[in-house]
């Protein structure tokens, strides 16, 4: 009698490890890649590289203590259950117990998590105001959100343009697909830029990973944030606010390029965008005072 009932729980212990296995081998053919600079990759685990000393603290913030948190919590919750489901269902375990209350374990397990919290927020409030505290700015670039596009604003050098998605058959050679637009934002390597946010329709968020930006673009709120990005490159970002139809259809492209490369575009781009040169822009009068 006792061989057969045996032989079941067994084969059920064999199913289990079977499509955990069975996980397991999937996930390693299916062949993990890892994050590229400047735009997601199909099957990439982790985040994109950064490209910004701020990503980088996210970067380690994220990887060096918040995941092995993450790990840890899991595999012990994981384990608890696996020992309930065990050793506690009703075959093994015909007499339950009839305890109710445990206060030691109750103070336990609601001091244990406040406690990893307070460790996860001490990192997490010192890099908030990494990211808060705006240091001296090189450059301010003004982006503005519509619906369902982007405008780039260079206050000091008197122009802006308009940035749409490419469309699929306008798509040239190492174009991203859907990510790829018809004029991309340009700004100097290793200078610090101050990002100017707002919109004018409905809330936007301007969003950009490798950066280590995400910040929201509102109808009458002028937000900020900044960047240093210290390697060359485009990088990409996408709108992470969702408004409306065309949402998924904005992307966000920032080319970043050595100084003289800089200087060659702003010169062209102040040709190309004349015709966008705005009156605030274009003279260095005085503010006029406003009551
Ligand atoms: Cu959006």
């Amino acid at each position: 009698m006792r061989f057969p009932q045996n032989s079941g729980h067994w084969l059920k212990h064999r199913g289990v490890l079977a499509l955990l296995g069975a996980l397991l081998l999937s996930v390693t053919l299916a062949g993990p890649v890892f994050a590229q600079l400047g735009h997601a990759v199909p099957g990439q685990i982790g985040l994109q590289d950064s490209a910004t000393p701020i990503d980088t603290e996210i970067r380690t913030f994220y990887n060096g203590i918040l995941t092995p948190i993450i790990f840890a919590v899991s595999i012990f919750v994981g384990a608890l259950l696996l020992i309930v489901i065990f050793r506690f269902n009703e075959k093994v375990n015909p007499t339950p117990s009839m305890l109710t209350h445990n206060t030691t374990l109750e103070v336990a397990w609601t001091i244990v998590p406040v406690l990893i919290l307070v460790f996860i927020a001490i990192p997490s409030f010192r890099l908030l105001d990494h990211e808060l505290v705006i240091p001296k700015t090189d450059l301010t670039v003004k982006v503005t959100g519509h619906q369902w596009y982007w405008t780039y604003a260079y206050p000091s050098d008197g122009f802006d343009f308009d940035s749409y998605i490419k469309a699929d058959k306008d798509l040239k050679p190492g174009d991203l697909r859907q990510l790829a637009v018809d004029n991309e934002a340009v700004v100097p390597v290793n200078k610090t830029v101050l990002v100017q946010v707002t919109a004018t329709d409905v809330i936007h968020s301007f969003t950009v990973p490798s950066f280590g930006v995400r910040i929201d673009a509102v109808p009458g709120r002028l937000n900020q944030t900044w960047f240093r990005a210290t390697k060359e490159g485009i990088y990409y970002g996408q709108c992470s606010k969702l408004c409306g139809e065309n949402h998924a259809y904005m992307p966000i492209a920032f080319r970043v390029v050595s100084d003289a490369d800089y200087a060659a575009w702003l010169a062209d781009a102040k040709k190309k965008f004349s015709a966008n040169a705005l009156p605030h822009y274009a003279d260095a009068a005085p503010a006029v005072a406003r009551n």
